[in-house]
């Protein structure tokens, strides 16, 4: 070739890429030039200028009468309103909360009225000795769900005794136990003080990987405090639950068994999802360490042997007894007995023991489902 026709053809080339530029910065703007660099295209969420939770609650309506079929509900939601006003100075009476979610079923269940819901989502929260905290959860979480169209229920897992406490084997518990009720296409592992402030947050699963939802959080300056980070609130389908044998049972106490589970969700093949930062927004209601859950002296050791024990320690092994199954008017309760803990030096008395058989009707669940 030429140098001239190499020279003629440099130069059209050139025109034409910024022809191209020109068009396809004319059609899309900026947004979709983000987007094509894969640059967050998230709206900036301004957290100055919030809404009330129960925002469009009342527009929920059963649509039309009779034997009509419903749509399926929209891709988004119209109910959504961005970001929350949260506040935890008076705590709402449950008869409040009730009254402000008339259409909220026994249990804590919820299916959207006026369309058929695209993914139903239980929410498991390990709870024991946090009755106000409840409270405050009950009140934010059931609008927030609402709004953005699912069918959902809420399953508080209540440790029984005052034994030492144990989060991921009360998680467990939950899954199995909320399993027995319906095929849920996505489980919200959840602590019982952390409100989402943005309903765009969507309680669905990642199909790919599990999911940590709480990165942003007001306790760490709305970062995430390191890369492997998992604690607070993360969303698994129950295909990843069982690929990763669930969580380990053998933590007591506080500490460390988000970092086991975010090491055996690795181990398991798979990697941490996350939304954006700016989605994944919540406050936690201040507290301080609870009497039971005190450090786990031995969660660096346990850590330690992650790779080693995931396969053994987990769904596969777990073994409770149910002492209740309550269908309350805002949540399903289930109280558990999960034994007593790490053996002590120095048992005394009773409280040394499990409750085993404490109540009748209890009924033992052992092995992986
Ligand atoms: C962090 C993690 C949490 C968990 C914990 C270590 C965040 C936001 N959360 O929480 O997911 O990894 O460290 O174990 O970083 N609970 C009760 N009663 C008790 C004790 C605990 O209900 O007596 C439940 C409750 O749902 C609570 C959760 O367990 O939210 C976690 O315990 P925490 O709030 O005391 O621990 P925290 O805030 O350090
Ligand atoms: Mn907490």
């Amino acid at each position: 070739m030429s140098p001239w026709l190499d020279r003629q053809c440099t130069f059209t080339l050139l025109v034409a890429s910024q022809l191209c530029f020109l068009v396809y910065y004319s059609f899309g703007g900026l947004q979709s030039l983000a987007a094509f660099f894969s640059w967050d295209s998230e709206p900036a969420w301004d957290y100055s200028r919030t809404h009330d939770v129960y925002t469009n609650l009342s527009l929920i309506q059963r649509a039309g009468t009779g034997t009509q079929s419903l749509p399926d509900c929209p891709d988004k939601s119209p109910y959504l309103v961005g970001p929350l006003s949260i506040q935890f100075d008076s705590v709402p009476p449950l008869a409040v909360i009730q009254e402000r979610n008339p259409l909220v079923q026994e249990g804590g269940f919820y299916i959207p009225p006026n369309c058929v819901p695209r993914y139903r989502t239980a929410l498991i929260v390990p709870h024991r000795n946090r009755e106000t905290h409840l409270r405050h959860f009950l009140y934010y979480l059931h609008p927030f769900l609402q709004r953005q169209q699912l069918q959902y229920g809420i399953y508080i897992i209540h440790q029984a005794g005052n034994q030492t406490f144990n989060r991921a084997k009360l998680l467990n518990v939950g899954v199995k136990e909320a399993l027995r009720d319906e095929e849920w296409d996505c489980l919200f592992l959840h602590d019982i003080d952390l409100i989402p402030e943005n309903d765009y947050n969507l309680y669905v699963c990642d199909a790919g990987n599990p999911k940590h939802v709480s990165i942003a959080m007001n306790k760490f300056g709305y970062r995430l405090p390191y890369k492997t980070y998992f604690g607070g609130v993360s969303a698994v389908t129950p295909e990843q639950y069982l690929q990763m044998n669930g969580f380990p049972n053998e933590y007591w106490g506080w500490g460390g068994e988000d970092d086991d589970i975010a090491t055996r969700l690795q181990l398991a093949g798979m990697r941490i999802s996350r939304p954006p930062l700016s989605l994944g927004r919540y406050k936690m209601i201040k507290h301080k360490l609870d009497k039971g859950n005190e450090e786990n002296p031995r969660r660096f050791d346990l850590l330690y042997r992650t790779r080693r024990s995931w396969r053994q320690d987990g769904m596969n092994s777990l073994s409770y007894v149910t002492l209740s199954r309550q269908r309350l008017p805002l949540f399903t309760n289930i109280t558990a007995d999960i034994g007593p803990g790490p053996s002590r030096k120095s048992p005394r008395g009773p409280q040394g023991g499990s409750l085993k058989g404490a109540e009748a009707g209890a009924s033992r669940a052992t092995g992986g489902t």
